[in-house]
C-alpha cells in the first residue's frame, strides 16, 4: 500500500465525516450516531500513539468508520468491530481478513499494524466508497508524510482512477421515453373513487433493486434503483388524486433505502424515514398541485443514493388533465460519476465542490437517442416532461432548430398566443427542477435534444428528435 493510496483513504473517509470534521455548522446530521464517532475520535486522539495489545473499538454505520484514523506503534492488536449501523458491515485491514459485524452486533477480531501503517474497510459493495475507509498511522509513517494544514484538512485528492472502457460490457437497454398515461407502468393501478376522501386513488408497488446496469456504451455500473430501471417509474395523476406507495426494500439489498417525492406534503421523519433490508413501509399522499416533480431516495449520504440511479418522475397534471396530445415523451436528464466497471457510482467523484461528472444523460443511458432518435410526426404537437434530478448540475434544456411555444416551468407558464407572442430557446431547470414544454418540429429532419450547457453533450447528453423520415 503506498503513500497515495493512503492518503487517498484518508481523504475518502474525511469526505464521510465532512459534516462534523470540517464544518460544525452543518445543519444535517447531528444525531447520536454523530456524537458518539466524535466522542470515539476524541477518545482515539486522546490516547495518543497506541502500543501492542491495546484494545480498539471500531464503530460502524451508514457509511462510516468511528474513529477513521489512528496512529499506533507496530506490533498486533485486539479490536471489536461494533456495528451501530442498520445493516452489514465489516472491517478489513490491507494485511488481513475481514470480519463480518451483523446491524447491533459487536464482533473481536486481531489485526497487525506494520511499520509503514495500514489501510482499512468495509469491503461490502459500496461501502468503501461511500465513506468506510479508515487508516492506521504508524509514527514513521506519519514523519514521511507531510501533515494535513493547519485547519485540519486533509490534502486534496489525487486526480480519480480512470475508468477503463469494457468492449465486453453488456449493450445498454433502450427506455422507451413515451409518457404512459394516468394509471399505466409497471406496479400502478388506478381505482377511481377509491380513495379515503372519496377520490381516485393510485396505488404503486416500488421495490429496490440493486442491480448491474450499463449506463454508457462500454459502462457497466452496479446502479440502485426503483423498479429496476433508472429513472425510476414515471407515475402521472391529477390534482386531487392520492398515491399510496407502497416501498420495499428485499433482503437482498446490501443498504437501507428511502423515497421523497417532491410532488407531497408530508413530515419528512415519517413517511421518508429509511427501511433496511427485508423492511418496507406504506407512503400516502394526495397530490394537491400539478407539475413536473422529482422523487428520490433520500438515505444518507442523499447524494451517492441520487447519483447511484435513485430518482425518477411523477407528472401531476391539473384537474381533469391537460388536453390530449398523441406525442408525449418524458427526458430525465441526471450526471453519472463513475465507479469502477461493475460497482457503485465513485460517492467521492460525485462529492466534489466542483462536480465533473462522467456522462450528462438523458433517461439514464448517456447517447441513447442519437442511435434511436425519439420520432415525432412533422408539425405535429409534441409535449415533453423534462426534470433535472443532478444530483449537482443544472440544465439548459434545449432542441436545436425549434421554439418552444408553451412552457409550464415550476408553474411560471407561457402560452402559445400570448400578447406579444413571445417564445422560449432554452428552459433553464436546476435540480429538481422539472417543466412541461411543448413544440412542432417545421420540417422533416433531426433536431437534436441537448443541454446548451456545452460541456455535457460530448459527455453524453445529446439526444435526436426525428422529424417524418428524418431526411430534409
Ligand atoms: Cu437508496
Amino acid at each position: 500500500m503506498n503513500y497515495r493510496h493512503l492518503m487517498r483513504g484518508l481523504f475518502v473517509a474525511v469526505l464521510a465525516f465532512g459534516a462534523t470534521a470540517c464544518a460544525p455548522d452543518a445543519p444535517d446530521g447531528a444525531g447520536s450516531a454523530e456524537q458518539v464517532r466524535d466522542a470515539s475520535v476524541a477518545a482515539a486522539s486522546a490516547a495518543g500513539v497506541l502500543q501492542p495489545g491495546d484494545t480498539v473499538e471500531f464503530f460502524a454505520s451508514e457509511f462510516a468508520f468511528a474513529p477513521y484514523e489512528i496512529t499506533a506503534e507496530p506490533g498486533t492488536y485486539r479490536g471489536i468491530l461494533v456495528n451501530q449501523g442498520e445493516v452489514d458491515h465489516d472491517i478489513k485491514f490491507d494485511n488481513g481478513d475481514s470480519i463480518v459485524a451483523s446491524a447491533g452486533q459487536s464482533v473481536e477480531f486481531g489485526f497487525t499494524v506494520p511499520e509503514g501503517g495500514v489501510v482499512f474497510t468495509c469491503t461490502i459493495s459500496g461501502h468503501a466508497d461511500a465513506g468506510m475507509v479508515g487508516i492506521v498511522h504508524t509514527p514513521a509513517s506519519l514523519a514521511a508524510v507531510p501533515a494535513a494544514d493547519e485547519a485540519g484538512h486533509a490534502s486534496p485528492p489525487d486526480e480519480f482512477p480512470v475508468v477503463e472502457l469494457d468492449p465486453d460490457a453488456p449493450p445498454y437497454t433502450v427506455r422507451d421515453p413515451r409518457a404512459p398515461a394516468r394509471g399505466e407502468g409497471e406496479g400502478v393501478t388506478l381505482i377511481e373513487g377509491g380513495a379515503p376522501d372519496g377520490g381516485d386513488l393510485l396505488t404503486v408497488e416500488m421495490t429496490v433493486e440493486e442491480k448491474l446496469m450499463t449506463v454508457a456504451e462500454g459502462y457497466e455500473q452496479l446502479v440502485w434503483t426503483f423498479n429496476g430501471t433508472v429513472p425510476g417509474p414515471v407515475i402521472r395523476t391529477e390534482v386531487g388524486d392520492t398515491v399510496r406507495v407502497h416501498l420495499v426494500n428485499p433482503i437482498e439489498s446490501e443498504v437501507p433505502h428511502s423515497i421523497d417525492f417532491h410532488a407531497s406534503q408530508v413530515a419528512w421523519n415519517d413517511e421518508m424515514r429509511s427501511i433496511a433490508p427485508g423492511e418496507d413501509l406504506i407512503y400516502e399522499f394526495t397530490t394537491d398541485y400539478a407539475g413536473v416533480w422529482m422523487y428520490h431516495c433520500g438515505t444518507d449520504p442523499v447524494l451517492h443514493h441520487i447519483a447511484n440511479g435513485m430518482f425518477g418522475m411523477v407528472i401531476v397534471e391539473p384537474k381533469g388533465g391537460l388536453a390530449p396530445m398523441e406525442n408525449e415523451f418524458f427526458l430525465v436528464q441526471n450526471e453519472w460519476y463513475l465507479g469502477a466497471q461493475g460497482e457503485v457510482s465513485s460517492f467521492a467523484k460525485a462529492n466534489q465542490a466542483a462536480p465533473a461528472p462522467d456522462f450528462v444523460m438523458f433517461n439514464g443511458v448517456a447517447k441513447q437517442y442519437l442511435d434511436n432518435p425519439i420520432e415525432v410526426p412533422t408539425g405535429a404537437d409534441v409535449r415533453l416532461y423534462v426534470l433535472d434530478v443532478g444530483p449537482s448540475i443544472d440544465s439548459s434544456f434545449h432542441i436545436v432548430g425549434t421554439i418552444f411555444h408553451n412552457v409550464v416551468k415550476e408553474g411560471v407558464q407561457l402560452f402559445e398566443g400570448n400578447d406579444g407572442n413571445w417564445g422560449s430557446q432554452a428552459v433553464d431547470l436546476a435540480p429538481a427542477q422539472g417543466a412541461v414544454i411543448e413544440l412542432r418540429t417545421p420540417e422533416d429532419g433531426l433536431y437534436p435534444i441537448v443541454t446548451h450547457a456545452f460541456n455535457f453533450p460530448g459527455r453524453g447528453a445529446i439526444e435526436l428528435l426525428q422529424a417524418g423520415d428524418g431526411e430534409p
